[in-house]
């Protein structure tokens, strides 16, 4: 079988996606870790591989693909294991509405507001100079604007305001949707599922506010069950520091 090679940052967002996906099947892959916050995405090496400098990329042999939810459906098809998508084609096309939702609408949101506190003030440490100099070499113009406001507590307050209001709306949506199946868009475990879990694993701590077994019952028994998995607990225990860490804190409320 032709190698899998991973480049991922810790399982969270759209790196997570690739890395669940893969444990989820059973395929073994080689794991390269992408420090994000010592911008090693813009390294000259990592641009070889994708030019754009985001993460995650992965390559199968000597085919390279990118695109976070694209390579999930590639891991899909490619590889034999339990199937990640169902077969009737009106809850296909719900999962792929609810993962097109969380990449283009309710996902860079909830990217703006971890951007706003954790990205940004972890690089506070550095001066204006180092930072101005890691922005430099950053090779899309709309990722050095995101990186600019982290690094210079740029956000404005209108669009936090906006991200926040997607990010409440968005958790009461998934909500409903939760209410009316096992899953979501269907009544199997899917790519939907890998898709959202990475964007929302952490709202119990995060949004206490907007998410909890009163508040939404429906995300709580979803959160439980996909905390349960197996194959979720082995691609936490691949991170490293903050992400594990809250994974765990959580995961010990769901045991
Ligand atoms: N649409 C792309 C987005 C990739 C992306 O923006 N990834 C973030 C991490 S979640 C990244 O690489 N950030 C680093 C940077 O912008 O320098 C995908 O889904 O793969």
């Amino acid at each position: 079988m032709a190698e899998v090679k991973l480049y991922h940052w810790e399982p969270n967002a759209n790196s997570g996606k690739p890395m669940l996906a893969l444990v989820e099947k059973g395929v073994p892959f080689a794991s390269h870790y992408i420090n994000m916050l010592e911008f090693d995405q813009h390294q000259p090496e990592y641009l070889a591989v994708n030019p754009q400098g985001t993460i995650p990329a992965m390559f199968h042999g000597t085919r390279i693909l990118t695109e976070s939810t694209a390579i999930m459906e590639y891991v899909d098809e490619a590889f034999d294991g339990p199937a990640l998508m169902p077969s009737d084609a009106r809850d296909r096309w719900r999962i792929r509405w609810w993962m097109k939702f969380m990449d283009q609408w309710l996902g860079p949101s909830f990217s703006m507001i971890g951007w706003c506190t954790f990205v940004g003030p972890s690089l506070a440490h550095k001066s204006p100079e180092e930072r101005e100099a890691m922005i430099a070499r950053i090779p899309l113009p709309e990722r050095r604007v995101a990186w600019r406001k982290a690094m210079f507590a740029e956000f404005g307050e209108e669009e936090l305001a906006e991200s926040k209001r997607r990010i409440a709306l968005g958790v009461r949506m998934i909500e409903e949707e939760l209410g009316k199946r096992a899953y979501i868009g269907s009544n199997q475990y899917s790519l939907a599922d890998i898709n959202i879990f990475n964007s929302t694993y952490m709202l119990p701590v995060g949004n206490p506010e907007l998410t909890s077994p009163e508040l939404t019952p429906n995300l709580w028994r979803w959160l439980k069950t996909v905390y349960r998995r197996p194959a979720v607990q082995r691609t936490w225990a691949m991170g490293s520091g903050r992400f594990t860490d809250r994974f765990n804190a959580i995961m010990g409320e769901f045991a």
